[in-house]
């Protein structure tokens, strides 16, 4: 069974430690559990990275080896045409993930260029938008929970 890959940007490693009124409480460590628990059997690799480089080194394994993606690419999001690039390789599904939301924010975060590739996008739900991802995810590749 390929893995859903579940990509993370740069600095989401600190979730949970600043900024609470914006990002939650949850930290990355305690979102990839809920994303663990919503994929049941189905595979799930979870990677954070603060370097641009090497989350497109990862969207390339996903284009080798994964079922779908779902991504925070964080302020990459805004900027990073190599991420875009890559995410259109692609074959299956892809959705954004922004745990706040973005449009409700200053216009620098309103211009996603991850959304140009994305299948469906998820923001403003917080913590909880990730597991609802996986869920989504398992719908879209056509697998249900468990099976
Ligand atoms: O809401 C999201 O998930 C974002 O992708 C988070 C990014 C921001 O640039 C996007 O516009 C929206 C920023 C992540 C910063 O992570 C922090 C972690 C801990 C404390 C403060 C920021």
């Amino acid at each position: 069974m390929k893995p859903i890959h579940v990509l993370n940007g740069p600095n989401l490693n600190r979730l949970g430690t600043r900024e609470p009124e914006i990002y939650g409480t949850t930290t990355l460590a305690e979102i990839e559990t809920m994303c663990r628990r919503a994929a049941g059997r189905h595979p799930l690799r979870f990677l954070q990275s603060n370097a641009e480089p090497e989350i497109i080194g990862w969207i390339h394994e996903a284009v080798d080896e994964g079922a779908g993606i779902i991504i925070n690419a964080a302020a990459l999001t805004f900027t990073s045409l190599p991420i875009l690039d890559a995410l259109k390789m692609f074959p299956g599904p892809i959705i954004e993930l922004h745990i706040s939301n973005i449009h409700r924010r200053e216009p620098l975060y309103h211009n996603s260029l991850v959304s140009k590739a994305a299948t469906a996008v998820i923001v403003g739900l917080g913590a909880k938008g990730y597991p609802l991802a996986v869920g989504a995810m398992l719908e879209l590749i056509g697998r249900q929970k468990g099976r």
